[in-house]
């Protein structure tokens, strides 16, 4: 049921505890270690060895992304170059990376958390695990594979990519979790259909995925096409990589290991925190990070915090899954939107397949957005008026989901371009 029990089911009291006392040594270490903390904190007037509460943290600056990408490559680390062990790069497609690194103890950590991830699906040492994550200086590849070997399960490391060759070993293997982006699995299932093979033949039983935000109803189509149970994993290269937080049995809510990360939600405008239950964005300090430690990093991912109790046990804190990034927030016509809103609309017709695209365009100056929605092949070779049909219905509850008007393109099955790690949901023309 556990893989750390001690710590995934301290009270809260002891947890909070724990976490105080982790933090002033996390302090003390960026204190002695990282000027750009040090000034901070020195600007900020807090002595680590003076910060008597968990609510002191609050008294320092938020850190941003901008603030990674000043101190590039190293200019964060708190731990001596031989000490650092392995190095990650943020996937950024323009400008210089982030660059974060790990000694053995954080690699180590990592492992216990991916661990416990893989437990809480409800894997055991016999799993056979394909890690179709992109391995590489993205972390998703490694960062489930060490935590595989360190659970005891068996890895099959063929990272992302070669479709016909997963689905080759997936068969002959007898893979039964599967780990990779949800879009990825969407097409790995579509090609299995393909194949002429049966998912029932298959030993698949359970997923992991993550990387990307998915909905609800994505989950749905994966566990029926895949015959799986599927589970969320969360986390970002600048806190950890995977295994910040992930889910339970009750896949109510993703637990964020806060033995090793406070989590706190704050309003996107203000920057101020904001109590439990109210959505903004996720902020997170590491407590137990030696090469990379992070202060109240705001990760910019749309979440709300839950800390009732949870069936399975656990205490630590859920986050509902992540409906998207502040940074991929649309504004159509004054209207946020996130591409995940769109995607629950869209599969709630049966007809329509999970792969969409969103094209946002500037007429004067009106935005446009117009919907690409991939139809199944039966209903795609159906008639003429079922198809106005559906394009009506699929308009009309957009507006009155989201509120905003948008053109429905349908396209022919297989024609939007299918991805091998993290989706392109938006082609955003109004900057060009
Ligand atoms: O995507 C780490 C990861 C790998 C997580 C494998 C889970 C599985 P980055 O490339 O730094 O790291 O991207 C981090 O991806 O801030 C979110 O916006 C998004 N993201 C990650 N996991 C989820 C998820 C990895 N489960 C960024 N749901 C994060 C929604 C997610 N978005």
């Amino acid at each position: 049921m556990y893989w750390q029990e001690e710590y995934e089911t301290m009270t809260r009291d002891k947890l909070e505890e724990l976490q105080l006392q982790r933090l002033q040594q996390t302090l003390q270490r960026v204190y002695d270690n990282v000027p750009f903390y040090r000034q901070s904190l020195d600007e900020a007037g807090i002595s680590p060895g003076d910060v008597k509460s968990l609510a002191d943290l609050q008294k320092m600056p938020i850190t941003v992304k901008k603030d990674l990408r000043d101190n590039y490559p190293f200019g964060l680390f708190a731990a001596p170059m031989e000490k650092v062990v392995r190095v990650h790069a943020s996937s950024g497609t323009t400008g210089k990376p982030i660059v974060v690194g790990y000694t053995k103890n954080d690699i180590n950590n990592w492992a216990d958390l991916v661990s416990r991830a893989i437990r809480m699906t409800g894997g055991t040492n016999k799993d056979i695990v394909q890690v179709g994550f992109g391995y590489g200086l993205f972390t998703g590849g490694l960062g489930l594979h060490f935590g595989t070997e360190h659970f005891g399960a068996t890895v099959v490391p063929i990272s992302g990519g070669n479709t016909a060759r997963q689905l080759m070993l997936m068969q002959d293997f007898g893979a039964t979790i599967l780990a990779c982006t949800p879009s990825y699995a969407l097409y790995l299932a579509e090609e299995i259909q393909n194949a002429g093979i049966d998912p029932q033949s298959l030993n698949l039983k359970i997923g992991i995925f993550g990387a990307e935000p998915w909905s609800e109803r994505m989950r749905d189509q994966l566990e029926s096409k895949l015959n799986i149970k599927a589970f969320d994993i969360y986390g970002l290269s600048e806190v950890l990589g995977p295994g910040v937080s992930a889910e339970c049995s009750e896949k109510k809510g993703l637990h964020i290991f806060e033995d090793h990360f406070i989590a706190e939600i704050v309003d996107p405008e203000t920057g101020k925190p904001l109590p439990y239950g109210q959505p903004g964005e996720l902020v997170i300090t590491s407590l137990t990070k030696e090469a990379f430690p992070i202060i109240r990093y705001n990760t910019r991912d749309i979440s709300v915090l839950n800390v009732e109790p949870c069936g399975c046990g656990r205490t630590h804190v859920r986050m509902q899954r992540v409906t998207g990034r502040t940074d991929d927030m649309l504004i159509i016509r004054g209207v946020n939107v996130f591409p995940s809103q769109i995607e629950s609309v869209l599969l709630e017709f049966g007809d329509a397949e999970p792969h969409y695209l969103l094209v946002v365009d500037r007429k004067g100056s009106l935005d446009n957005l117009e919907i690409w929605v991939e139809l199944n092949e039966r209903f795609f070779s159906d008639k003429v008026r079922a198809l106005e049909d559906l394009e009506n219905k699929m308009r009309a509850r957009i507006l009155s989901v989201l509120g905003i008007s948008a053109r429905i393109k349908f396209v022919e099955p297989r024609t939007i371009p299918r991805s091998e790690g993290k989706a392109k949901r938006v082609v955003d023309k109004r900057e060009i």
